[in-house]
């Protein structure tokens, strides 16, 4: 997967040498692009596509896109157009796919086998969800979900619960969700679920439903299988059912973005970027020898707000010799990135700080 193939039109207009293409519905950017400036161009930002893009068509009206509301006291359909006139805000977060790390797992998985690079920190722009649902009466009774959908076309033969990218998170999850049409201050682009995308800050990837037709506050979960049985976290073996946990609230992680290859002795600029999910990040610690010893490194650059991520960076004068170079952050709650990731049978989230190590040689 790791030599550069020409990109698919939908992201024809993304930087090849920056990315990894896996399949044609999932791109990873490599380790170390990015940069150390916080927000992630988008020409950048990785791709994972559950069904093909819908077609260009979708965004050549963009302000006549439709989304349903329900669940308020007064449902209504609206344009991105009235959308726009509801209210405006911004926010970054790190968007992150669930399976980010799984090329770190030792058991065999079935998905890309992502290692750093399913994940980006991006300002997305839009209407704050709460606003809209104000604007229409209020929530109405028995809102225990919010339940997006997405608006592919789904082809013809198969039963629509089977493959419709529709997830459901808890209400609360409403108070900083944003129906977003801009992207680092871009129109939303297609790849990334342009005209409208619903934007749910510390929650995993498949939560943030890309062009999303209809936003709906239900009493139960979607019974759709990509939440009802998909992103489930159980033990290696299981299939996947509604009573395991759901990839909701993302977890504390951070990883070194540079240096990746062999260095030069002397003053070396150890970096990389950290983020607490759904809690802002403390602290990161930086260990030089595959984690005997770790020393505190600081944040660069601006504090975006808890849902960002916070690039690192540690100063060190290195002799020469074999390093094994890793992170571990620390959120605001004290929950430290462990050592290792326990198994899951997807292969979700690792964070463990030893399989996100580099191992450098400085000469
Ligand atoms: N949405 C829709 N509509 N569709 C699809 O497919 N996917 C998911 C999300 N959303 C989808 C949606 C996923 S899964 C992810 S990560 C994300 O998205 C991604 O994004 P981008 O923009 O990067 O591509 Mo995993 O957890």
């Amino acid at each position: 997967a790791a030599e550069t193939k020409e990109l698919p039109d939908y992201v024809s207009w993304k930087d090849a040498d920056k990315l990894i293409m896996h399949t044609e519905q999932t791109l990873e950017m490599k380790r170390g692009a990015g940069g150390t400036s916080v927000i992630t161009p988008n020409e950048e930002v990785y791709i994972r596509n559950n069904l093909p893009s819908p077609d260009e068509s979708i965004v050549a009206d963009r302000d006549a896109w439709e989304v349903s509301i329900e669940g308020v006291n007064d449902p209504r359909t609206l344009t991105v157009g009235e959308l726009k006139n509801i209210g405006i805000e911004t926010v970054a977060t790190v968007l992150q796919c669930s399976g980010n790390g799984r090329g770190f797992y030792e058991h065999e998985t079935s998905g890309s086998q992502w290692l750093t690079g399913a994940a980006g920190c991006i300002l997305w722009s839009g209407v704050p969800v709460r606003k809209v649902v104000e604007e229409l009466g209020g929530l109405a009774d028995g809102g225990n979900f919010m339940t997006s959908t997405g608006g592919e076309q789904l082809p013809e033969g198969v039963e629509e619960k089977d493959i419709i990218v529709e997830r459901s998170v808890p209400a609360e999850a409403m108070e900083n969700a944003i129906l977003a049409w801009e992207m680092n201050g871009d129109e939303m682009p297609l790849a990334h679920g342009g005209p409208l995308r619903m934007i749910v800050p510390g929650y995993y990837g498949i939560n943030n439903v890309k062009y999303v037709k209809r936003v709906a506050f239900t009493e139960e979960e979607t019974d759709a299988k990509i939440q009802a049985s998909g992103y489930r976290v159980r033990p290696v073996g299981v299939d996947g059912a509604p009573d395991q946990p759901s990839m909701w609230e993302m977890q504390v992680k951070s990883w070194v973005t540079h240096p990746l290859k062999d260095s030069e002795s002397g003053r070396v600029q150890i970096y990389g970027v950290a983020f607490g999910g759904d809690k802002p990040v403390e602290k990161v610690e930086v260990s030089l020898d595959g984690g005997e010893s770790w020393q505190d490194a600081s944040f660069i650059g601006p504090d975006l707000g808890r849902f960002a991520w916070r690039p690192f960076l540690l100063t060190a004068d290195l002799e020469p010799g074999d390093y094994v170079i890793t992170s571990r952050a620390t959120d605001s709650d004290g929950n430290v990135q462990p050592e290792s990731t326990e198994p899951n049978h997807r292969g979700y989230d690792y964070n463990g700080w030893d399989r996100l190590a580099v191992e450098v040689t400085v000469v």
